[in-house]
């Protein structure tokens, strides 16, 4: 393998052409025009441009993609995640194509991406399950019986979902039939298929995955767990590891879980095991992610392995650089997702300009960014800017180096989620580690984000006397005379 395409934009783009980089290997960029001047672009060997913004004249076009290949003389593509990561289609047709998809085969990701098939494999293989069905439901009587064998509440999910899209609560009888009937018609709009499952609904989970990697001579290794409890509208902003919740022992069973899961569907690569975990530490499987992960860095940082040359030794064909013995935790990593959103304002996507943009330095802290100062953040595509990531010897240094870090990145021209984050690792139910999936809706309010600093508000009194003093003397306008001293002095909001 010499030269890889990466069919994926922004930081994770970055993230992958460093490894080729390190190992020799050439990289090429496909990107769309709105990103022209983004740094992956310039980061990489060669770079060619494969359509309009819009993701679905871009990043989604497969048979362009694979063509852009071949004519650069690529010899591997790595998707990244999102876009084409779990397109069952796309890794077949790079096979096909004679390229090596840096990723599962279609099997594994078309066995995984539907619910009920992985439920059934993970079943043959005794990984425990939230009590519910590994059948499609076919109609609403049947759906009446297992709710009642069950108790209610229950969740009814689609299939073809999955990370939280198209799932129904059902708390009684008399709301199950309509239930039913929009969780179906919404699965078949969304997903083009309407098979729906029954499961028991878990009240406050934890949220709590393995990473996992298998190469092609079936050989698995777990690299532990990632805490992803804090999160909203499914959208992950803190993940860290270990989780300060699981034993040594559930650790292991879980881990051996995630490798039995994997083996049930031949998997290989890296993947993604995604469990609930109950106040009693009981463990449910619940969907497996057949693709490199957003928050896979806060692994790397506590077992020292890179990941994403891992996935490019498996995909050569090469066996595991490590068995599982080699692996151990070593102290603990933080992630904090730095998005274009506004915490204040309901999380909505914060469009604009990067005016200032200097990210933190400094031991134990690694940034992977997309942007860099004076670039645009386009609307097109999801608005994570960055990732804050820091690792410490401990659980609360991490915390402390995160507050550090946080108080010495610099954004200006949008909303960013820095000053939620600070806010949430800073509570006591993040300190103490007693929280669940249900953190941002019981702790969070806005006004906790606008707290005045006392030396903007020092520096707000400083300055009003001057316009004041100025006024007095000059008579002047005090808009005229603030535009000349003041227009600099706007603190940053975190
Ligand atoms: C559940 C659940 C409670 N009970 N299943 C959401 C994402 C998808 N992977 C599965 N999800 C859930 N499944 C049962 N039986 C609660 C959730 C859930 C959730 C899970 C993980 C992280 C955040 C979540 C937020 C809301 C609901």
């Amino acid at each position: 393998m010499q030269k890889i395409l990466v069919a994926n934009r922004g930081e994770i783009a970055v993230r992958v052409m460093r490894t080729a980089k390190e190992m020799g290997i050439k990289t090429v960029a496909v990107f769309s025009e709105a990103d022209r001047n983004m740094p992956f672009v310039r980061y990489a060997d060669e770079a060619v441009c494969i359509g309009p913004a819009p993701s679905s004249q871009s990043y989604l076009r497969a048979d362009k993609i694979i063509e852009v290949a071949k004519q650069v003389g690529a010899d591997a593509i790595h998707p990244g995640y999102g876009f084409l990561s779990e397109n069952a289609a796309f890794s077949k047709a790079v096979s096909d194509a004679g390229l090596i998809f840096i990723g599962p085969t279609a099997y594994s990701i078309e066995m995984m991406g539907s619910k009920i098939a992985a439920k059934q494999a993970a079943k043959k293989f005794n990984v425990p399950m939230v009590p519910g069905t590994e059948d499609p439901i076919q109609d609403v009587a049947e759906a009446q019986g297992i709710a009642a064998r069950i108790g209610y509440p229950i969740l009814i999910k689609a299939s073809a979902g999955g990370g939280g899209k198209g799932m129904r609560v059902v708390n009684s009888e008399a709301e199950l039939e309509q239930q039913m009937q929009m969780a179906k018609s919404e699965a078949l709009s969304a997903f083009g298929n309407d098979d729906v499952f029954i499961e028991k609904y878990v009240g406050a989970p934890r949220h709590i995955e393995i990473q996992l990697m298998g190469d092609q001579h079936g050989n698995y290794v777990y690299l532990f767990e990632r805490e992803c409890s804090i999160q909203r509208r499914h959208q992950k902003l803190i993940e860290e590891a270990p989780s300060s919740c699981l034993t040594k022992d559930i650790r292991k069973a879980m881990g051996e879980c995630a490798v039995a899961v994997a083996r049930s569907c031949n998997y290989h690569g890296a993947g993604t095991v995604e469990f609930l975990v109950d106040e009693d530490l009981n463990f449910y499987f619940l969907e497996m992610n057949t693709r490199l992960q957003v928050e896979h860095c806060v692994t790397e940082m506590i077992t020292g392995i890179d990941l994403v040359k891992e996935q490019i030794n498996v995909a050569r064909g090469n066996k595991l650089s490590v068995s599982q013995d080699d692996l151990k935790i070593n102290g603990h990593s933080i992630e904090l997702r730095v998005c274009a959103e506004d915490p204040m304002n309901n999380f909505l996507p914060d469009t604009g300009k990067l005016e200032m943009y200097q990210p933190p330095k400094g031991p134990g802290v690694r940034v992977d960014d997309g942007y860099e100062q004076g670039q645009d953040i386009p609307i097109f595509y999801d608005p994570m800017i960055a990732k804050l990531v820091v690792h410490a010897g401990t659980r609360d240094e991490a915390i402390e180096r995160l507050c550090r870090a946080i108080d010495e990145y610099y954004i200006q021209g949008i909303q960013t989620t820095l000053g939620f984050g600070k806010w949430a690792v800073r509570t006591e139910p993040f300190r103490s580690g007693k929280f669940d999936t249900k953190f941002i809706d019981k702790y969070f309010k806005p006004e906790y984000l606008q707290e005045e600093d006392p030396a903007a508000v020092e520096i707000a009194a400083l300055l009003s006397g001057i316009v004041w003093e100025e006024k007095k003397q000059q008579k002047k306008t005090v808009v005229e005379s603030a535009n000349g001293i003041g227009s600099n002095w706007k603190l940053k909001r975190k």
